[in-house]
C-alpha cells in the first residue's frame, strides 16, 4: 500500500514529509493504522546525529496508537479492528529475559529492531522509486501506517483516546514505571527529579502516587514550574540560580540527600549530579536520559562505596503487553493525568514544528494527529 510518512533523510536534516510505499504484514506481523503520535526527546536525538544505532533513510517516532487493519499468518492475539499501542520494549514472554523477573528488556528481535528493520531482516517501507527506508525502535509511528511484530503491540481497551493514550507508548510509562518499577519508592521517601519535561513530569506524577514526601524538581528552564507544580513538584531548583555548588545545596535542601534521584536530562554531567546528591548509606539514583554517543558517566567509585547505588531503565522497566493496558486503565480511570502534558498537536504535516517546540523549550509533548 501507499502512506504517508514523515522521513528522516539525514541527520540534522527536518523530517520530509512524502507518499512512501509499506509491504503488508508477514507471519508474525500486524499491520497498524496509526492514529496519534508523541514526539519524544529520544526522536530528536536519534534525528540530531548523536544515537549510535542511528541509521538513515528511516522514519522515525515509537509514541503512537492506533487500530489493526490486518494480521499476518500466524498472528493470534490481535485481529483487524483491535486498538493498540506499538512497544519498542517487546514482551515476547518467551526468551530469556522475559522469563527472568528482574527485566523488561525483551531481546527476541532486539538485534534486528537496532538495525532498522523486520525480524526476517527485511524493511516493509520503501520510497516510491522502490529504494529501502529503515524502521525505527521497531515503530516507526511517523507513519500514518505501519508494521510491526505481534509482540511488539499492546492491544488497550477501546474507548480510550489515541491522542492521550499514545503518550503511554513512551513518555507515561517511562516517568511512572521508573518510580515504581525500578526505583520502588516508599511512601515518605524524599526524591530529587533532573529535567522537567515530558518525562520528567511523569516522575513527579509517579512519586505523588507513591507517596513521596518530598519531591524537588531540578531544570534551567523555569518556564517549566507550574506543570511540574500541578503534577506534585513540592521545591524548584535553578542551577543557574545557586550561587554554591549544586550537589551540596540539594543535600541541604533533600536534609541529607534524596532517597530518590532520577536523571530525565541525558547529560552525564548531570547524571553525576543525581548519583552524589543521593543519600549516603542508601540513595539511588536511576538513570533515564539517553546520552549521545561516546559520552560516559563518571564519579569517584567512594560515592558508590559509601553505599549509593546508580541504576538505569528502559521503558520504565514495565513489560508492555501486560503492563500497558493497566496504565490505560489508571489514565481512563481518572489515576494519573496525561491531558495537561499534551500542550501542542498538529497534522503530520507540520511534524517538524513539534521538534521546534521541543527545542525552543516551549512544549511538553508535542502530538501528531493523522
Ligand atoms: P524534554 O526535552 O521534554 O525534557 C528535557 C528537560 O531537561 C527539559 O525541561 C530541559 O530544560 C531539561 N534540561 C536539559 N538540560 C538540563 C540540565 N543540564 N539541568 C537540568 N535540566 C536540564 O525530553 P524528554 O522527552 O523528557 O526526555 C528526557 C530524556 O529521557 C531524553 O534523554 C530522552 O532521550 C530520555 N528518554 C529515555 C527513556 C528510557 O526508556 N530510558 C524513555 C524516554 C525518553
Ligand atoms: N540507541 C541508543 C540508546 C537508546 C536508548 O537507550 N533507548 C531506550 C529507550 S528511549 C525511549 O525514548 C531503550 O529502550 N533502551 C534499551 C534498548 O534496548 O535500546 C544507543 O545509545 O545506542
Ligand atoms: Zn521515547
Amino acid at each position: 500500500m501507499r502512506t504517508r510518512a514523515a522521513v528522516a533523510t539525514q541527520a540534522g536534516k527536518p523530517l520530509e514529509i512524502m507518499d512512501v510505499n509499506l509491504d503488508g504484514p508477514r507471519a508474525g506481523e500486524v499491520l497498524v493504522e496509526i492514529k496519534a503520535t508523541g514526539i519524544c526527546h529520544t526522536d530528536e536525538f536519534t534525528l540530531s546525529g548523536a544515537d549510535p544505532e542511528g541509521m538513515f533513510p528511516a522514519i522515525l517516532g515509537h509514541e503512537g496508537a492506533g487500530v489493526v487493519l490486518e494480521v499476518g499468518e500466524g498472528v493470534t492475539s490481535l485481529k483487524p479492528g483491535d486498538h493498540v499501542i506499538p512497544l519498542y520494549t517487546p514482551e515476547c514472554r518467551e526468551c530469556d529475559y522475559c522469563l527472568h523477573p528482574k527485566t523488561n528488556l525483551c531481546q527476541a528481535i532486539r538485534e534486528t529492531q537496532g538495525k532498522g528493520v523486520m525480524p526476517d531482516g527485511t524493511s516493509r517501507f520503501s520510497t516510491l522509486d522502490g529504494d529501502p527506508i529503515l524502521h525505527y525502535m521497531g515503530c516507526s509511528t511517523f507513519s500514518n501506517h505501519t508494521v510491526l511484530p505481534e509482540i511488539a503491540l499492546a492491544k488497550i481497551r477501546e474507548d480510550a483516546p489515541f491522542d492521550k493514550v499514545c503518550y503511554i507508548g513512551c513518555g507515561v510509562t517511562t516517568g511512572i514505571g521508573a518510580v515504581i518499577n525500578t526505583a520502588k519508592v516508599e511512601i515518605g521517601s524524599r526524591c530529587v527529579v533532573f529535567g522537567l519535561g515530558g518525562i520528567g513530569l511523569n516522575v513527579i506524577q509517579g512519586l505523588r502516587l507513591a507517596g513521596a514526601d518530598q519531591i524537588v524538581g531540578v531544570d534551567l528552564n523555569p518556564d517549566k514550574v507550574p506543570m511540574a507544580e500541578k503534577f506534585g513538584m513540592t521545591d524548584f531548583v535553578n542551577p543557574n540560580e545557586v550561587e554554591s555548588d549544586l550537589v551540596p545545596y540539594l543535600v541541604n535542601l533533600t536534609k541529607g540527600g534524596a532517597d530518590y534521584t532520577f536523571d530525565a536530562t541525558g547529560n552525564v554531567k548531570v547524571m553525576r549530579d543525581a548519583l552524589e546528591c543521593a543519600h549516603k548509606g542508601w540513595g539511588e539514583s536511576i538513570i533515564i536520559g539517553v546520552a549521545p554517543a561516546g559520552a560516559e558517566i563518571a564519579t569517584r567509585p567512594f560515592q558508590l562505596v559509601t553505599g549509593r547505588t546508580w541504576k538505569g531503565t528502559a521503558f520504565g522497566g514495565a513489560r508492555g503487553r501486560t503492563d500497558v493496558p493497566k496504565i490505560v486503565d489508571w489514565y481512563m480511570d481518572g489515576k494519573i493525568e496525561i491531558d495537561p502534558m499534551i500542550t501542542h498537536t498538529m497534522p503530520l504535516e507540520d511534524i517538524n514544528k513539534g521538534f521546534d517546540l521541543m527545542h525552543a523549550g516551549e512544549s511538553i509533548r508535542s502530538v501528531v494527529i493523522y
